[in-house]
């Protein structure tokens, strides 16, 4: 199953960029560009991500992203992510960034977009790795910071296919969003939203109605409202999970409560994914693997990852036709 794995073609569509800063880089980036750390090795780093929840996680990651200031910061950083993309055969990814960790600190958006937007482009030409872009919103800061962002992105529209919503869940709800989203559904933006991770299944019935997502992230809370799995199996709504990323954030005991593969079984489109890789201990194959040794799959099981993936990803039919 292991060189099943390793071999089968993989589709990333839940990555958090600024979630893929390994300990070495962010020791190299705070030394080039003078950034203080708390810490004193990349071991200490390693250290201290042990984590209860959600915020718990997300205090540290928002701390990390400090060291990336110049536009050739956020290069090596993506260039780094589609170099572990190539080594685990991840042949299409499509990731997240949030702009606002960096316009807070005052980095220029362009700054942001230009250096991870080139680094796709070379992956593209130099690893035959297809991509592309999203903008998240941070829901717990308000609504006129995220309409603010809207319109920072509307020059580089040829750069970002759409919009998503993340950070803390709990006490956040899709509503909180529902004008700005409706603004981004005008200017041409594809939706998504982190919905049913920490918070409730009505999450991601309001993301899907009130932000017009056409897939959820996480979204493994829909198991609570059993109408509401019905109608995601039949409408082919997908829902991008993130194994490791749920059992180091505690949304289950351990792999072995995790509902992934019932999803798979009911005929939900679920799709693997890493979501934050360089604080959760793995990239898309060791999510693959984690999920595969506590659920014995077939291959056929597994394979459907991927082809879930494919349906699930923002690119043509053609495009589509020639991943499967
Ligand atoms: C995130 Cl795991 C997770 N959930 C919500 N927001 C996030 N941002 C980065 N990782
Ligand atoms: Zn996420």
């Amino acid at each position: 199953m292991k060189e099943f794995i390793y071999g089968l073609p993989k589709v990333e569509l839940h990555l958090h960029i600024e979630g893929s800063l390994e300990p070495e880089l962010m020791f190299e980036l705070a030394q080039r560009n003078q950034v203080q750390i708390p810490y004193t090795s990349p071991q200490a780093v390693r250290d201290a991500y042990q984590f209860h929840n959600l915020q718990s996680f997300l205090d540290i990651y928002y701390q990390g992203a400090n060291v990336l200031i110049h536009e050739q910061d956020f290069f090596d950083l993506t260039w780094a992510y589609l170099l572990r993309c190539k080594e685990d055969n991840v042949v299409h990814t499509e990731i997240f960034f949030d702009p606002q960790t960096h316009t807070s600190r005052g980095i220029a958006f362009e700054t942001v977009v230009n250096g991870i937007h080139r680094a796709l482009e070379q992956g593209r030409e130099a690893l035959g790795i297809s991509s592309q872009l999203i903008m998240c919103f941070l829901r717990h800061l308000d609504e006129a910071s995220a309409f603010e962002t809207l319109a920072q992105a509307l020059p580089h529209k040829d750069k970002i296919i759409g919009v998503g919503l993340d950070s803390s869940e709990l006490g956040h709800p899709p509503e909180k969003f529902h004008q700005v989203f409706q603004q981004a559904l005008k200017e041409g933006f594809l939706t998504v939203a982190h919905a049913g991770e920490e918070g409730p299944a009505q999450n991601i019935d309001d993301a899907l109605v009130l932000l017009g997502t056409t897939r959820i992230d996480h979204g493994v809370r829909c198991v609570e409202d059993d109408d509401l799995v019905t109608r995601l199996i039949e409408a082919r709504v997908p829902l991008t999970v993130c194994p490791l990323s749920n059992t180091k954030l505690k949304v289950f005991e351990s792999m072995a409560h995790h509902n992934v593969v019932d999803l798979l079984r009911k005929g939900m489109c679920v799709t693997l994914n890493s979501d934050d890789p360089a604080y959760f201990g793995g990239y898309m194959n060791d999510n693959f693997m984690a999920v595969a040794q506590a659920h014995p799959m077939s291959r056929e099981e597994v394979a459907q990852f991927t082809l879930n993936a494919i349906e699930a990803s923002f690119i043509s039919d053609g495009e589509k036709a020639r991943l499967r």
